[in-house]
């Protein structure tokens, strides 16, 4: 069987599997069973596929009733690991894509938007950044914007899954090369039981690079890991997460907010950038500082673009500069009334 038909079937039985569990749970649409007379799939228009075949489809809870689509070349890797299933597919249109669990976590081609976000927001808001943590983030790429700061002394890494490492050095090594860095000390393991275990204010900066909020990330969401986080940090140290679309997932932003203004006493915003190939094309981050020496997050005190020594060596940045970093905290007004009341 070619690798394409594979790859019709591996994202037909996906998607199939997807529909039983919306089916089981109920969510699936009940106006597609009755305009069709209970048989939904054989009745469709022509112009309507149940899958598009050849083309990537993610379906999941988090964003029910929408499925971004990507148009598939190739299959290049398929494996599972002990904790998720790991892709590697080539698309038409943004180059390799790393796919875990049914979930696109990064794209060649619109990557730069996610991880230098990520990282810049945080580390240029404080003075010489030196001892830094990244939970998560088995891609390198992170890594690979950390290491463009030069006061930068250590960087930590803790990634669940040894896979994503491996497969990202393999299929991905311009994001990977994040691990060439000779600051970098990687340790495989549970970023929370790492967290647990680190000493109390040992990082200047802590990033946590996960995945979304179902399967191995989702301890990385609840309080007891951001009091971890904050326990971690030197005081006026500052943390960013991952925290989930404004369009699709204001519940859990909500949270998200709570309780990190419960916990961290310093600053606590909320920002967010454009990734076309993430759910709804936006993803935001949580950043907030430990009591201490004050952080100003919307103004960029330590600013990266201003300085070029890192891209000789690692390339120039594609996406983050001081004016985007300040504009990525301003929000929408549905957006900026729920997160300003829970920020009270
Ligand atoms: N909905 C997908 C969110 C993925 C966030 N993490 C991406 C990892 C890239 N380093």
């Amino acid at each position: 069987m070619t690798e394409e038909a594979l790859s019709v079937l591996d994202s037909e039985s996906h998607v199939k599997r997807l529909r039983e569990e919306e089916e089981e749970k109920g969510t699936l649409s009940v106006d597609m069973e009755v305009n069709n007379g209970g048989n939904a799939a054989a009745d469709l228009p022509e112009c309507i596929s149940s899958v598009i075949p050849g083309w990537f489809s993610e379906i999941s809870p988090l964003w029910p009733g929408e499925a971004h689509s990507i148009k598939v070349d190739k299959v290049l890797f398929q494996g599972k690991s002990d904790y998720q299933n790991v892709m590697v597919f080539q698309s038409s249109t943004y180059g390799k894509v790393l796919v875990l669990d049914g979930v696109i976590q990064l794209t060649e081609r619109d990557e730069c938007a996610y991880q230098e976000m990520i990282t810049h927001l945080p580390l240029c808001s404080i003075q010489n950044p030196k001892k830094v943590l990244v939970i998560g983030g088995g891609d390198g790429g992170v890594l690979r914007e950390v290491a463009r700061h030069s006061s930068v002394e250590k960087i930590d890494i803790c990634e669940i899954d040894k896979m994503v490492i491996d497969v990202s050095k393999q299929f991905f090594p311009s994001v990977a090369v994040g691990f060439e860095d000779p600051r970098v000390t990687l340790h495989v393991g549970d970023g929370v039981a790492f967290l647990k275990a680190v000493p109390k204010g040992t990082y200047d900066a802590i990033i946590v690079d996960s995945s979304d909020p179902i399967g191995p990330a989702q301890e990385l969401f609840e309080k007891p890991f951001f009091e971890s986080l904050a326990k971690a940090l030197r005081p006026g140290g500052v943390m960013c997460t991952q925290a989930e679309s404004i369009w699709l997932h204001m519940h859990i932003i909500e949270d998200i907010v709570a309780n990190c203004r419960q916990i961290f006493k310093g600053s606590v915003n909320y920002a967010w950038t454009s990734v076309p190939t993430y759910p709804s094309g936006v993803i935001g981050f949580m950043l907030c500082a430990t009591e201490g020496p004050s952080v100003d997050f919307k103004h960029p005190i330590n600013p990266i673009d201003a300085d070029d020594s890192h891209v000789k060596t690692k390339g120039p940045l594609k996406f983050y500069n001081s004016e985007i970093h300040s504009a990525a905290f301003c929000l929408p007004s549905f957006a900026k009334v729920v997160i300003d009341s829970k920020a009270e």
